[in-house]
């Protein structure tokens, strides 16, 4: 955006009338939320939809009749009839895929009478469109800006700022660089908004409703919004002002890909605003969301379940269920599969590893799979196919060295071998999508005696539907990969435990820089086994499992399991994670970070003080000034892998032992 909107203070730039004392603009100067007035606060409007996708909440309109989705200029322009000449509209939405040439309107201001487009914003597949009635000697025409390739076609949610002045147009996403469009045309300097209403997510006509999900649309009167917006450490969610219904929602933060939390959306389930309704028989398996007390419940049988009371406070945790594995389990992962239910994997040292579902409050065996050696799962999902791949450490009985990627069959109700991949002494899988692109790293831990090998990218190839190499990266006894994004920016992680000698190595931070992961820090670790990432509002966090200090020149004087690990934080201005607290553990082996209603913890696995497996795990509760405070202790054998998961029942969590053939299931009790 242009330097100038931003230095010309904000009122003269606001359409002012020149009324007989004084100028005064139409509008309030503030955020002018155009949702919240076609959603109401109790959310009674008809056909409005309220869903839940990558665990952000939108609006789905499109059963809507346009008119409901409509309201008269007058109720935001109360003192007069002008629409500014300046102004920003900042919109949050996640569309579908269009086919080509169909456009979606996302907003319209029509003057009823004449059936006149006064402004309008629309998309199509490649493009987005800002259309304005300007006027001339000549008569009245309709001019259209358009930017191309807004890139929003990704099922990712993104935020849009629209910036225009006189003649410049200029349209920003997700706090990215803006795309600046001088036009021969000006905006209008006053545009009279007399008998017109605003729609939103459509142009007044059935055609070119908008199908997608939609979270945020403001108009800001007199200034460019992306000043108040960005940069931002979520830019594909940057916020101005958001109906009351979507705020604070229920949920865990979304930097967990939370499937259990995705599930509602994907298999379109039903969730009410407003009062309590009725809960009977036709509305089973309905979600209701409370929007004054933030609460989510499910209609079940004849009576509202709180699904995830967002007041909710931790007060102790419970053995729920003693889970006996196959064997010693050294990864656990936890997934839903929309309209089946809750799994989870375990990752079993001897021959075979488990898939365990949920049912009737506990997990129950479900299907075996022959594993070597196997260190962890990772589900993940491309478009509607979804997977589960393996970490094999170990070689099979004809000595070769694979990793495996096994593919739900909804006609099998099972997973199926998909793709094999050659690994060294694979520890750990890890899924991300970076440019609608998706793919999988894989943690190389050693190569026969030699740590210092390469871990591998592979890439989605749409055409063959195989994974495929894309970048090798150096690593030395890699233990975990951990991708992360921030704004536009994609991360990942290695945690590198050893290099032969030592294993007081730098992990490593890269970030993806026009093709490629590229280094980005370095941090010092102790035979680092995990990261993990997460948020607290707006800040990010990033903290390492340390789990043994030790150096072959010095295996006397230094071979520590008791040492610290560390949380540091990103600072957004240096553009480096710094140091944010140190944390006493015992040959720490994972972090894993979630939420009961308002409140953050980590937990952490400690497995081995250098003389036993029984030691403590430890929760710790986010306490902003005073840090990570220690709240919770549980006595735990060989801790290996901790997971959170919600179920309509409650919070838990799981952890695995690398030391016997027995999980638990610990249930969080809130008050
Ligand atoms: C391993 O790391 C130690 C300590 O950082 C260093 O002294 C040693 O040279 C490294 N060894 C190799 C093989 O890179
Ligand atoms: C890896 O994938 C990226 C993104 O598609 C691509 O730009 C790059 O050329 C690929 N690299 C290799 C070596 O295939
Ligand atoms: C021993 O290990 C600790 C980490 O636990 C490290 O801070 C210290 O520098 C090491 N000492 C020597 C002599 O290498
Ligand atoms: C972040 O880094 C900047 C620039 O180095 C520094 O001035 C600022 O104090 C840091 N902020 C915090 C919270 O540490
Ligand atoms: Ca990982
Ligand atoms: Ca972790
Ligand atoms: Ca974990």
């Amino acid at each position: 955006m242009s330097a100038l909107l931003m230095c010309v203070a904000l009122l003269a730039l606001a359409t002012p009338r020149l009324s007989a004392q004084h100028w005064e603009p139409c509008t309030d100067l503030r955020p002018l939320d155009i949702l919240a007035e076609v959603v109401p606060s109790n959310g009674a409007a008809g056909g409005i939809r309220m869903v839940q996708a990558q665990g952000t909440w939108g609006f789905q309109l499109s059963a809507a009749a346009p008119h409901i989705m409509s309201f008269p200029a007058s109720r935001m322009f109360s003192r007069c009839d002008l629409f500014p000449e300046e102004f920003s509209i900042v919109i949050t939405l996640k569309v579908p895929n269009l086919p080509p040439k169909r456009n979606e309107y996302l907003l319209a201001l029509v003057a009823e009478e004449k059936d006149a487009l006064l402004l309008g914003l629309r998309y199509s597949a490649a493009q987005v469109h800002f259309l304005f009635l300007s006027e001339d000697l000549a008569g009245p025409w309709q001019t259209r800006v358009s930017f191309r390739s807004p890139g929003l076609m990704d099922s990712q949610w993104h935020t849009l700022v629209l910036a225009v002045s006189q003649e410049s147009f200029s349209l920003a996403v997700d706090c990215g660089l803006p795309v600046d469009i001088m036009a021969d045309v000006p905006f209008p300097p006053a545009l009279s908004v007399q008998g017109a209403r605003f729609f939103v997510g459509s142009r007044r006509r059935a055609k070119g409703l908008f199908t997608g999900l939609v979270r945020q649309l403001v108009l800001l009167p007199g200034s460019d919004a992306t000043q108040k917006l960005c940069p931002s450490t979520n830019a594909q969610l940057a916020e101005l002002s958001i109906p009351r219904a979507l705020q604070g929602p229920p949920g865990k933060p979304d930097d967990k890909d939370n499937e259990v939390l995705k599930y509602p959306y994907e298999t379109g389930m039903k969730v009410t605003l407003g009062s309590r309704p009725p809960c009977s028989k036709a509305e089973d398996a309905q979600f209701w969301f409370d929007a004054a007390q933030r609460g989510l419940y499910l209609c079940v049988g004849t009576e509202w379940v709180s699904v995830l009371a967002a007041k909710a406070k931790l007060d102790y945790v419970e053995e729920h269920q003693r889970l006996h594995t196959n064997s010693e389990t050294l990864g656990i992962e936890v997934f839903g599969i929309p309209g089946v239910g809750l799994f989870a994997a375990t990752a079993n040292r001897k021959a075979r590893s488990a898939i365990y579902k949920w049912t009737d409050g506990k997990f129950v065996s479900y299907q075996n799979i022959a594993t070597h050696q196997a260190q962890s799962w990772r589900h993940f999902t491309i478009g509607k196919k979804i997977f589960l791949a393996v970490a094999n450490f170990g070689p099979n009985e004809r000595g070769q060295e694979f990793s495996v990627i096994y593919k739900w069959s909804p006609r099998k109700l099972k997973f199926t071998l998909y793709q094999r991949i050659a690994t060294h002494s694979a520890r750990d899988w890890e899924a991300f999508k970076v440019d609608g692109e998706h793919f999988l790293v894989v943690a190389n831990h050693r190569e026969g005696d030699n740590h210092n090998i390469d871990s591998v990218i592979y890439k989605w190839n749409p055409g063959s539907q195989l994974f495929e190499a894309n970048q090798s990266i150096a690593t030395s006894g890699a233990y975990d990969w951990e991708f992360f994004t921030v704004g536009p920016y994609s991360f990942l992680a290695v945690a590198n435990t050893f290099n032969g000698t030592s294993t007081q190595v730098q992990s490593h931070l890269y970030i993806w820089l026009v093709g490629s992961f590229q280094l980005f820090q370095s941090f010092p670790t102790f035979g680092a086994a995990d990261w993990e990432v997460f948020r607290i509002g707006e800040r990010i966090f990033l903290a390492v499992a340390n789990s043994h200090s030790y150096d072959v020149a010095m295996q006397v004087q230094n071979n520590s399991y008791v040492l610290s690990s560390v949380i540091y934080e990103l600072n957004i201005t240096a553009q480096t994670f710094v140091k944010f607290q140190d944390i006493p553990t015992c040959s720490a082996l994972d972090w894993e970070f979630f939420s009961v209603g308002e409140d953050h913890f980590l937990v952490v696995a400690n497995s081995f003080d250098g003389n036993t497996f029984s030691v403590n795990s430890i929760i710790y509760r986010w306490q902003g000034y005073e840090g990570f405070v220690a709240v919770h202790s549980l006595p735990t054998y060989g801790c290996r892998d901790w997971e959170a998961f919600d179920t309509t029942a409650g919070s838990y969590l799981i952890y695995s032992s690398a030391k016997e053939p027995l999980a638990r299931v610990l249930r969080l009790r809130t008050v």
